[in-house]
């Protein structure tokens, strides 16, 4: 047999998030988040879909946990609920019973040799900080180092991996430039504000995990989406330029302690006037790993030239580019540019058109073949040096797909929301498989 290795100790999870998964948003003193607010407005979510049940995995935590043991993983990245610990969002009025669920949660990853990876924001906020402004008021960047610390001082001591955002650019263009996702604002002012006040926040948090000593590692996760001129027209290129700075160069400059980068603070005409002195050193407090989001690839430019370069016409139901080689292309360029001392890949897989069986079962061979050629191309990049250190395959489970709703699948355990019942996938087997012999055979 025929396998292409990972490097010894490399850390196999899978990932979720809180809104996504957990339901029982009016249980046990949890407070509203914002998108409680945005999928409950008319017109905002696919069919009207909301997380108010999800897959419920806020009562079947445990048996979910089982699952996590037949895919065999090494590692778990969940999130933490903000308005389940601070559900008014004041410090003084911690939401005990949100801080137990938790505690229960990473214990019972300990007891099944899982480590757990804890996202600290993954789009929830309060709705109360959403009143005051949300992201775009400095306030709630405070707001969510006082949080951070509240959890970490708990679970700190059992905790492997802290992660502070997720995705800023998401939270930033899509939920307040955009309106696509919660808090639904279109705002270009806010959408800049938000984004420094994100990385303020993540600075912010990375001291607050520092003071308290946690016995773990910490960082951020940011997306990235690899973006190519259509042609090789001025204007197609100067439009690859602006697309890859704006997505994938804008967070992680300052993070590295380059600062905003300028051609796209000129092109942007920012006044920078939430950014206050020492900002910049706040959020280049070093990181221990960058957490990297990979999906899928966009061909920009709309100059008048032929199209030199088009899309591979395979997408997968979100009608996303499949496109492997961009993680090999992120992985080496910011090692190489930024010299990243350690990645995990915290995000990658893809919703595909899947089609259960009589028995629930799903034989997912295109979900297969896209992590394949991705774990290839991760391979690719550690042969040319790129410290990647583990893989979380999104998702865990089928579930809350944001605006898209339930109609996207994601997972690699199916989840029949008429019934909770979890069928692990043929991607689920075959990933468990991959785990075991920690690389890619011609058989697998
Ligand atoms: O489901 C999301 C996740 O919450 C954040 N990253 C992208 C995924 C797929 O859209």
């Amino acid at each position: 047999m025929n396998v292409s290795s990972f490097p010894e100790g490399f850390l196999w999870g899978v990932a979720t998030a809180a809104y996504q998964i957990e339901g029982a948003t009016d249980e046990d003193g949890r407070g509203e988040s914002i998108w409680d607010r945005f999928s409950h407005t008319p017109g905002r979510t696919a069919h009207g879909d909301t997380g108010d049940v999800a897959c419920d995995h806020y009562h079947r935590w445990e048996s979910d946990l089982d699952l996590l043991v037949e895919l065999g993983v090494d590692a778990y990245r969940f999130s933490i609920a903000w308005p389940r610990i601070l559900p008014t969002a004041d410090i003084d009025q911690v939401n005990e019973a949100g801080l137990t669920f938790y505690e229960q949660l990473v214990d019972g990853l300990l007891d099944r040799g899982i480590k757990p990876f804890a996202t600290l924001y993954h789009w929830d906020l309060p709705q109360v900080l959403e009143d005051k402004g949300g992201w775009a008021n400095r306030e709630t960047a405070y707001a969510f180092a006082d949080y951070a610390y509240t959890i970490a001082e708990r679970l700190g001591d059992r905790v492997s991996g802290w992660m502070t955002i997720n995705e800023p650019w998401v939270v930033s263009v899509l939920g307040y430039e955009r309106g696509e996702f919660a808090p639904g604002r279109t705002s270009l002012t806010d959408s800049l504000a938000a984004s420094h006040h994100l990385l303020l926040g993540h600075g912010l948090a990375m001291h607050a995990l520092r003071d308290l000593d946690v016995n773990s590692e910490a960082g951020i996760v940011l997306n990235f989406t690899a973006q190519e001129a259509k042609s090789d027209h001025p204007e197609d290129r100067d439009k690859q330029r602006f697309e890859d700075g704006t997505n994938n160069r804008w967070f992680i400059e300052p993070i590295v302690g380059k600062g905003y980068p300028e051609d796209i603070l000129a092109d942007l005409r920012w006044d920078q006037s939430p950014v206050l002195p020492g900002d910049l050193e706040i959020i280049s407090t070093p990181i221990d790993f960058l957490g990297v989001n990979y999906y899928t690839r966009v061909i920009v430019g709309d100059s008048p030239a032929a199209p030199t370069l088009v899309s591979d016409p395979n997408l997968t139901e979100m009608g996303w580019e499949i496109y492997p080689s961009g993680i090999y292309e992120f992985l080496t360029r910011f090692h190489h540019e930024h010299h990243i001392k350690k990645f995990y890949i915290t995000e990658n897989g893809a919703a595909m058109r899947d089609v259960p069986d009589d028995e629930g079962f799903v034989d997912d061979q295109d979900r297969i073949e896209f992590l394949r050629r991705h774990f290839a191309e991760g391979l690719r990049a550690i042969d040319d040096g790129a410290p990647l250190a583990g893989w979380f395959v999104w998702s865990m489970m089928d579930n809350f797909e944001w605006a898209s709703g339930y109609g996207k699948r994601f997972g690699v355990i199916r989840v029949d929301y008429e019934t909770q019942q979890r069928t692990v996938k043929s991607s689920g087997r075959w990933l468990a498989d991959v785990i075991e012999a920690n690389g890619l055979s011609t058989s697998t």
